[in-house]
């Protein structure tokens, strides 16, 4: 018996054997394809065409509409394919020559060449300067830089939200603390003049007299003017402050050299890699190395912010890096030192102060009356339009921007602005002409959402239902689309 259910057994074990190997030599053979074509090696059309469409359609959307977002691009190709590489497949925490895994060797030299030219494209010392290129976007960057420089519960200041600070600079309201920022650091923020718009250095003084921060943050997410480092440099140094930049949205700008540079004050300074820069969405942190200070008695006082820096990013808070990012980022550094850059960064500028100029001459009011950078904020208070059906009325007709906060707004959930910026509609080839005519179809639509409201009344859904319902609506929306999709399709887009 137990040898019948031993031989039993064996032969089961044999069919078993032979079941696979049949499966296996099937599949090899290409007898599974009877069920479905699909294999790993087949293209996403093949795979999954709903969402082959859906990427597809989103590429007409990006084609046929403006896109104003003033911290969106449009990538080079050399860089997408970067992202889409055999990059994404490998593990790699930790730093060239000392990772967790094996096989990095040429990670490695990628990485080590996505630093080398980071910092080539900033004109920076490598005795000076180190560079962290591993961190996934700007929020994460920003909190590792601030847990490398304070640790938890450290003192920092940045720009308010609502007068263009950003999210990560330590957002917080009367009752919650809402960023990571403010949840895991103690924050104060600083302002800008509700009059001009600008920011009130006087007050930050002040303020920064008061907390005694361990860090000040020089950075915007929407604020049309240029800073002033050196004043932020002269606070911080008051206070015994770390200052650090956070160039996210201008660093296109800074790197080829047509706004000033942070790098000269600063002690970190931190970034995306897709605004102004154009690359892949990332993140970098730039931290200095040498000399901090020098003591009354001639002592050096050197920084240690390398490894700091290093820890925070991995494994303070985040695993393996994002290789075809990093690579992606490389890429765009490259193309960053290149003359055709520096011409398009030109080009941005030029195209965002004949944008404040157009809409000037159509009658409205621009917050600070104009800009120095790649965006600014129309102020809609004026005209008692919201920011949110003004950025509802442009997206109907293709036209992308966001609302946004202007200075002196009662609130920020419904705020009275627009942001518009420039880098994505340069990177298509426009100039000032085509600015102007963009300038006239942002305000067409504009006047379509006034007549619109006069019907509605303030509330957004009911404008909403206006625009959908009314055959008059219907039918302005739909010529104004058209002459806005003709418009933007003359022009070249990276693909
Ligand atoms: N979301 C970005 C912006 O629009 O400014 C900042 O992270």
């Amino acid at each position: 018996m137990y040898l019948r259910s031993i031989l039993r057994s064996l032969v089961k074990a044999q069919r078993l054997h032979y079941l696979n190997k049949f499966v296996v030599m099937s599949s090899q053979n290409g007898f599974c394809s009877k069920t479905s074509d699909v294999t790993l090696s087949s293209p996403l059309e093949t795979v999954d065409p709903e969402l082959y469409s859906l990427v597809n359609q989103e590429a007409q959307r990006q084609k046929k509409g403006l896109e104003l977002i003033a911290s969106e691009n449009f990538t080079s190709v050399s860089v997408l394919q970067c992202l889409g590489s055999c990059l994404t497949n490998k593990y790699s925490e930790g730093l060239p020559g000392a990772r967790y895994y094996g096989g990095n060797q040429i990670i490695d030299q990628i990485e080590l060449l996505c630093q080398k030219r980071c910092l080539e494209a900033f004109s920076l010392d490598s005795s000076l300067w180190g560079v962290n290129v591993q961190p996934y976007s700007g929020s994460p960057a920003n909190v590792e830089a601030y847990t490398a420089l304070v640790g938890p519960r450290g003192r920092i200041m940045g720009l308010n939200l609502p007068d263009g600070g950003h999210i990560s600079h330590g957002l917080m309201t009367q009752k919650k603390r809402l960023s990571a920022a403010s949840i895991f650091f103690e924050t104060m923020p600083y302002h800008v003049d509700l009059e001009t718009g600008l920011i009130d250095y006087k007050e930050l003084e002040k303020s920064a007299q008061m907390f005694k921060p361990d860090v000040i943050i020089a950075g915007v997410t929407s604020y049309p003017r240029t800073l002033d480092y050196k004043r932020f440099k002269e606070i911080s140094i008051a206070n015994d402050s770390y200052l650090m930049a956070d160039m996210s949205h201008i660093s296109g700008l800074v790197a080829a050299g047509v706004i000033p540079s942070p790098f000269e004050y600063c002690d970190v300074v931190t970034s995306t890699t897709h605004k102004t820069l154009r690359g892949p969405r990332g993140g970098i942190i730039f931290y200095r190395k040498g000399i901090r200070s020098v003591t009354k008695s001639g002592e050096n006082i050197m920084y240690d912010l390398e490894d700091r820096v290093n820890a925070a990013v991995f494994p303070g808070f985040q695993g393996g890096p994002h290789n075809n990012a990093i690579a992606g980022i490389a890429a765009a550094m490259k193309l960053a030192t290149t003359q055709e850059f520096k011409d398009y960064q030109k080009q941005v500028l030029i195209n965002c102060k004949q944008l404040a100029e157009s809409l000037k001459q159509f009658g409205y009011k621009i917050t600070t009356d104009g800009t120095d950078v790649h965006m600014l904020l129309v102020d809609l208070r004026p005209i008692n339009l919201t920011g949110s059906k003004a950025e509802y009325i442009l997206q109907s007709i293709e036209i992308a921007c966001n609302k946004n906060t202007v200075p002196g707004d009662k609130s920020a959930m419904n705020p009275y602005g627009i942001r518009l910026g420039t880098p994505a509609l340069t990177t298509r080839g426009m100039k000032e002409n085509d600015i102007m005519v963009v300038a006239e179809l942002i305000h067409k639509g504009l006047c379509i959402a006034l007549e619109a409201q006069k019907i509605s009344g303030p509330k957004l859904a009911n404008f909403k239902n206006i625009l959908s319902s009314d055959p008059k609506f219907i039918e302005s929306l739909k010529i104004l689309t058209k002459e806005v999709e003709t418009f933007a399709e003359q022009f070249y887009m990276p693909q």
